[in-house]
């Protein structure tokens, strides 16, 4: 029997999600339609090197989506559901430090992580776990009242967690079981119909708004379904042209001559949705609720931890020059002369000095005439600077923490409140790899494999004659 396999799954769950993330917050239609506007006309505009991050239909169908669960027993859940769609846990977060306000959570992302299955579909979820045992946060009650509430609820009816794990072990589902699992693995990232405990929700809420909207509802959703785009800044424009506020700037590395590194991204406000609450008084009635908004990105190269390095001391830079008052006071102005001084303007010097990842292949038109012997003795560089060997940057598939507790930020009217005379509780790649059953990949190891992997194909063609 055929099966249809996992990145088969994976993209129509992504497009399931977007469907109906789209009849639930119809502004992120907007956001998609005015995205793919921007990706046409960027790609007319540049030809195939707009390609180079990554082929059109890749980006026009990638999204990432964010999710917030309450405790390591539905983080364990929610790994099994994605691992049905060939998503893996990869890289840890901890945004209870990389933001100033109330943010109690820590993450990591589920993601194809192969090459092909990447290029087939690169879907991702930015997973958050609220941190309940954390004492700066949540004190010894409020920790039990949210461990009673979060442990009564199910996001992932049993039915949902099987036929994952059957996908997940045979790489895949007959076509009635396909249809079944998306339609289950969907109903559970829907806005829920159920009252919201007005009392319990303005408990957390003072807490966090990150809080409330984790412990204090009876399911998970979407918080924000996110589409690339090739030009973020033509992205920002257009959307302000149309009269959505955008958030004051785009986070992450700031526009510039050179390569773009990492990731940008920017945001437009959470929207008032229409909620029920049932009130103190006993009554049920309609509410308003401001949790769910629409971000966009722009992927670049992905970068060493070399380059990783020089990327954290050009934001604190930044940062310095920005608190000394130097500069015009607007951070990506700034940010773009510390780019300009620090980093390499060029793919091939972030290459050379170690900086970022790329994948490396045999030009076989421009290799056609050359002894392979004389190649074979060839180093790398003399290789790819004979034009022999094509450079491919890798695009960084993950996320970027500060970037992510900005976006957090972006969207709480209130600082909320923690208390930092208590020790935080100590969250890492390791106990992250305990609370989600299995081991989370460190983002590193996946594209200095891919790099290596390419190498060492390289160098087999080689060996065995470049011609063959
Ligand atoms: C996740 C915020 C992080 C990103 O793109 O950095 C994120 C959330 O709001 O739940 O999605
Ligand atoms: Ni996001």
């Amino acid at each position: 029997m055929t099966l249809v396999e996992q990145w088969e799954l994976r993209a129509r769950f992504a497009r399931e999600l977007s469907v109906m993330y789209g009849e639930e917050v119809p502004a992120y239609n907007t956001l998609v339609d005015v995205s793919n506007e921007v990706n046409q006309d960027y790609l007319a505009a540049n030809g195939s090197e707009a390609e180079r991050l990554g082929a059109i239909d890749r980006i026009t169908a990638e999204r990432h989506g964010a999710i917030r669960v309450g405790s390591p027993e539905e983080m364990g859940q929610v790994a099994r559901v994605f691992a049905a769609f060939g998503m893996h846990p990869v890289g840890f977060y901890d945004l209870r430090d990389a933001s100033k306000s109330s943010v109690p959570v820590v993450s990591t992302a589920f993601r194809p992580v192969d090459r092909e299955e990447l290029a087939r579909n690169p879907f991702r979820v930015f997973t958050s776990m609220l941190a309940t045992d954390d004492p700066r946060f949540f004190n010894k009650q409020l920790k039990d009242e949210l461990h009673r509430f979060i442990g009564a609820r199910t996001l992932f009816p049993a039915d949902l967690l099987q036929l994952a794990d059957r996908a997940a072990e045979a790489g895949g589902l007959a076509a009635a079981d396909a249809d079944r699992l998306l339609e289950l693995a969907t109903a559970a990232f829907k806005l829920s119909t159920d009252p919201v405990d007005h009392a319990w929700y303005k408990k957390l809420e003072a807490i966090s708004a990150v809080a409330s909207d984790i412990g204090g509802v009876s399911t998970t959703h979407i918080n924000h379904l996110t589409p690339r785009v090739l030009d973020i800044d033509a992205l920002y424009e257009r959307m302000e042209a149309r009269g959505i506020t955008m958030i004051d700037e785009i986070q992450g590395p700031p526009a510039w001559e050179g390569p773009d590194i990492l990731l940008r991204q920017t945001s437009f406000r959470a929207l008032a949705e229409d909620r029920q609450f049932l009130f103190e008084d006993g009554t049920v009635g309609p509410g308003e609720l401001r949790v769910r908004f629409g971000e966009v990105e722009q992927r670049g190269i992905a970068l060493t931890p070399k380059g990783r390095d020089l990327y954290d001391r050009m934001v604190a830079e930044t940062d310095r020059r920005l608190a000394a008052g130097e500069g015009n006071g607007i951070r990506v102005d700034v940010a773009r002369d510390v780019w300009r001084e620090h980093l390499p303007r060029t793919e091939g010097e972030l290459a050379t000095e170690g900086l970022a990842y790329f994948t490396y292949e045999l030009n076989t038109e421009a290799a056609a005439g050359h002894d392979p012997a004389v190649l074979a003795r060839q180093d790398l560089t003399e290789l790819v600077e004979a034009g022999l060997v094509d450079v491919e940057p890798i695009v960084y598939e993950d996320f970027l923490p500060r970037s992510a507790a900005g976006i957090f930020q972006s969207n709480l009217t209130d600082e909320g409140s923690r208390d930092d005379a208590q020790t935080g509780t100590d969250y890492n790649l390791e106990t992250m790899s305990l609370i989600v059953g299995r081991p989370v990949a460190d983002p590193y190891d996946l594209y200095r494999k891919q790099q290596d992997e390419s190498l060492a194909a390289l160098r087999a063609r080689l060996a065995a004659g470049a011609n063959v």
